[in-house]
């Protein structure tokens, strides 16, 4: 296999880098024998962890690009002499490989580890500098045994725990869709309309840790992208009000709900329940039953943030029983209604129409009556259909007329408290993570059923709890969970009485498997435990993790989790996995995400086959910034291939006699232009502007050439450290062109094993001009300023000046005159 444009052999290169061991980490869960590693300066460590892939195929253009992004990471770490490990596994369970397996009747392992083998050999023809040692396959079985030790972990610290819940179900795909995988109403996968069921499902306690999720965020404040942050934040939703016990006429146990504006107290009209929880059939009378279970039968399928909207349609059905306002007796209508959730507070609330839009719409469709409590100077909402949110003055409201509502917001807390019939509260949008599947390829739950004993953890010396050889095959119809049809896998003695019991037939949400994959990595091996302590010792917490955006709320969330928890059992040093995030962008075609269904598909092996691996990937990270979508309609593959060979020109011209020549000899005028466009490479380099960087790796390329055409000529030594300066920093993004030029260059393979180049800082100083800056025609000061000062910076400099602030004073800037590098006016209103 050749480079279609240039003859680089790609196949040698594989070959001469796996057998150097180039890109392997020195030590990994321990320092090499021999090797004092605060000596040899091993001990400054970088973990580069990109998102692990789901072997759905071979690589597609979206793996290409987050390899990319993060093997320019790695690489330059690695140069700039950090020990660096750049580790690679797959997220190989799946409903993907199920349905695949289905379909031809074979087991999804052969599927599953057909793709791994078909991305394994992808992913070297690109050239990704992975560290093969720590590759591990989540679908095997000594990697989910520990998913079955940390569940049951957890289930020891009553943070897994099993409870009936209102879930989506897909009928198609038969499993059970997280919120955020029902599309208006469908299945995120395969479109079918989506239905409630209430199950028994197993959960982690997830929202014991919602505070902590929110506070540990400012450790990730300036490294984790500002927009990721706040989706976790909203995702975690804190709200804080009262929870308030209102009683139902006719029955002992009061029902609680919680309200964000305990303030509005006296404007609750009536009394709304989520109708698909057990508490609308526990409150509904006789009378109104039959309307409560025709409404319940008719919901079905709809989102959550569907539900919660403003602008849907409010339904709901009159309970025929009454709620009394604890504040002042007054007895309210109790409906059900879908926009209250089931899940959320406590599945009830206090409508308050004049001050809620929600509540408002619901009470104009349902004829209910609208009191305003809280004067805001605004229009009557009764009249405007127009809920008044904001604060004002208590009005309607006993006592705490008068007040304003800010104020009147704790003494109604205070009141309540007082009477015992409420308090403040805290509540979280969080919900527990729902983590059974009804399917079949994915992590066992390690739970034995006992009529006696009840839930019993599977002992851990019996674990793995393996899949069985059947069941996979179940179709999407049959109504129950595949492993319930492996009746000779179910059987088992109940470990505790020894009395026949039943296996656990729900899997695992893939999602705890990648809640901890990087922990493994140093040690995929170990045995003892999910992860080699000494390891993790070494390696983590993450220093950078590149992956999606389509994962910034889930799997972010449960990592974190996983590793609070994990730190909270003892077997973590730190309580953050990832100290710093990348989320690259998507590749699309012609401003359309590439789908089948479009054909728009740009196949990755076909641009590999036209432009080889570098030009793809230089491609890749010159079309934006890391976090830009990429068009692939819009970039130039020829362009990179046109460049690359340039460069390799360019290197064969250098003659390999220059080698080892002093740059200090070399032509100053090139030395110049080559550290002071290297250093800006590196700061670029620095703060993650990869596209930046392979710009300015062109003008340099540009700056060479000329030096060879038309100035000292190819054996000037300042070519050479120019060149080279160039081949080191290419490599980052050209592998196999960057070590073909380098050989070319007289040296050993691999560049990846040389250091990044130092800028002599002494050839870069600045050349400096003095600006005169006026004030209304007046010349206010003059000011020493680098030569190739931006206007931006120049207007932002002069306006800082104390003489033209001073004589600017009070009045205010008309208009700022840039002429940048030597005159600045300013013109001031009158
Ligand atoms: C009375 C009230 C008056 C409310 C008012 C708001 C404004 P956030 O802010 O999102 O936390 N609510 C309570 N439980 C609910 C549930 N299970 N499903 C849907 N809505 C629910 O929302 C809290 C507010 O949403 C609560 O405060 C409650 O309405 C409603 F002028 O109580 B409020
Ligand atoms: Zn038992």
């Amino acid at each position: 296999r050749r480079d279609t444009v240039d003859q680089i052999d790609l196949d040698q290169w594989v070959k001469v880098w796996d057998e150097r061991r180039t890109f392997e980490a020195h030590g990994l869960a321990a320092p090499e024998p021999g090797h004092d590693e605060a000596a040899d300066g091993r001990e400054k460590r970088s973990y580069i962890v990109s998102m692990y892939p789901y072997p759905s195929g071979d690589l597609h253009m979206g793996h290409a690009e987050v390899y990319s992004i993060s093997d320019v990471i790695a690489r330059f770490d690695r140069l700039r002499g950090l020990n660096t490990l750049n580790p690679i596994g797959w997220d190989s369970f799946g409903l993907p490989a199920e349905n695949a397996a289905i379909k031809r009747d074979l087991h999804p392992r052969e599927w599953t580890y057909d793709n791994i083998a078909v991305q394994a050999a992808s992913f070297k023809r690109l050239g990704v500098s992975f560290d093969w040692r720590t590759r591990l396959h989540t679908s095997d079985p000594e990697y989910y045994r520990w998913n079955q030790w940390i569940f049951l972990k957890l289930f020891d610290q009553g943070l897994a725990y099993r409870k009936a819940s209102p879930v989506n179900w897909c009928p198609k795909d038969h499993t059970v869709l997280a919120n955020e995988q029902v599309i208006q109403g469908r299945c995120e996968r395969c479109g079918t309309t989506v239905e409630r069921r209430n199950l028994t499902q197993w959960f982690f306690r997830i929202t014991d840790y919602a505070q902590r999720l929110l506070d540990d965020m400012d450790q990730l404040k300036g490294t984790w992208p500002e927009d990721i942050l706040a989706m976790q934040r909203n995702w975690i939703g804190r709200s804080s009000g009262a929870h308030v016990d209102f009683r139902i006429v006719g029955r002992d146990e009061p029902v609680r709900v919680f309200t964000t504006r305990p303030d509005t107290l006296y404007g609750a009209t009536f009394f709304v329940v989520a109708a698909d929880a057990p508490l609308a059939r526990e409150l509904v009378t006789d009378e109104n039953r039959d309307a409560l279970e025709k409404y319940i039968a008719e919901l079905g399928g709809t989102s959550e943030v569907e539900r919660l909207s403003s602008d849907r349609a409010k339904t709901g059905v009159f309970l025929g029983s009454y709620a009394i306002n604890p504040v002042n007796g007054e007895q309210i209508p109790v409906y059900a209604s879908d926009y209250v959730l089931a899940d959320y507070g406590t599945g009830a609330l206090m409508a308050v129409p004049a001050h809620d839009q929600r509540d408002l719409d619901f009470a104009k469709a349902m004829g209910l009556p609208v009191r305003t409590v809280v004067d805001t100077g605004e229009d009557d909402p009764a009249v405007t259909g127009v809920a008044t949110a904001a604060r004002g003055t208590m009005v309607g409201s006993g006592e705490f007329d008068g007040l304003s509502s800010a104020d009147a917001l704790p003494a109604i807390i205070g009141h309540l408290e007082k009477s015992g019939v409420g308090e403040g509260a805290i509540t979280y949008r969080l919900r527990d993570w729902l983590l059974s599947r009804q399917r079949f390829w994915g992590t066992p739950i390690p739970i034995i059923h006992c009529a006696d004993c009840g839930e019993v953890g599977v002992p851990v010396d019996q674990l793995p709890v393996k899949l069985p050889e059947t069941g996979f095959s179940l179709k999407p119809d049959d109504n129950q969970s595949p492993l319930g049809t492996a009746t000779e896998w179910l059987k088992v003695d109940c470990p505790q009485c020894g009395k026949p019991a039943r296996r656990d037939t729900d899997t695992m949400d893939t999602f705890v498997d990648s809640s901890w994959y990087y922990l493994r990595f140093p040690n995929p091996d170990y045995d003892q435990g999910p992860f080699d302590p000494e390891g993790v010792k070494r390696w983590l917490p993450v220093d950078h993790y590149i992956g999606g955006k389509e994962h910034a709320n889930l799997h972010l969330l449960y990592a974190r989790f996983m590793t609070k928890a994990l730190h909270d059992a003892g077997l973590l040093h730190f309580t953050e996995p990832f100290r710093r995030l990348t989320n690259q962008g998507q590749v699309i075609m012609d401003g359309k995400a590439m789908s089948k269904s479009l054909g728009n598909l740009v196949n990755l092996q076909e641009q590999i086959a036209a432009y080889g691996p570098d030009a793809v990937r230089v491609t890749m990270i010159f079309a934006g910034p890391p976090e830009d979508d990429i068009d692939w309609a819009a970039v130039s593959p020829a362009g990179s291939v046109k460049w690359l060979n340039r460069v390799r020109r360019l290197a064969s011209a250098v003659p390999v006699s220059s080698a080892g020549s002093s740059p200090a000899d070399g032509d100053l005028a090139v030395r110049r232009g080559v550290h002071r466009l290297f250093d800006e490479i590196t700061s670029k380099m620095e703060a993650g502007r990869q596209n930046v960087v392979i710009a300015r790796l062109m003008e340099l390329t540009t700056l060479l050439q000329q030096a060879v055409d038309s100035g000292p000529g190819a054996a000037d030594p300042a070519v050479r450290e120019g060149v080279e300066a160039l081949v080191v920093a290419l490599s980052c993004f050209a592998p196999f062109t960057a070590d073909d030029a380098w050989v070319k260059l007289g040296h050993e393979p691999s560049v990846a094993t040389t250091t990044w180049p130092t800028v002599d800082k002494t050839l870069i100083v600045e050349e400096e001009v003095t600006c005169i800056v006026q004030v209304n025609g007046k010349v206010r000061a003059r000011l020493q300023v680098p030569a190739a000062i931006t206007e931006d910076d120049l207007r932002a400099l002069s306006l800082e000046a104390d003489p033209v602030k001073k004589a600017i004073g009070e009045a205010t800037v008309a208009k700022v005159i840039v002429r940048a590098p030597k005159l600045v006016n300013i013109a001031l209103a009158r």
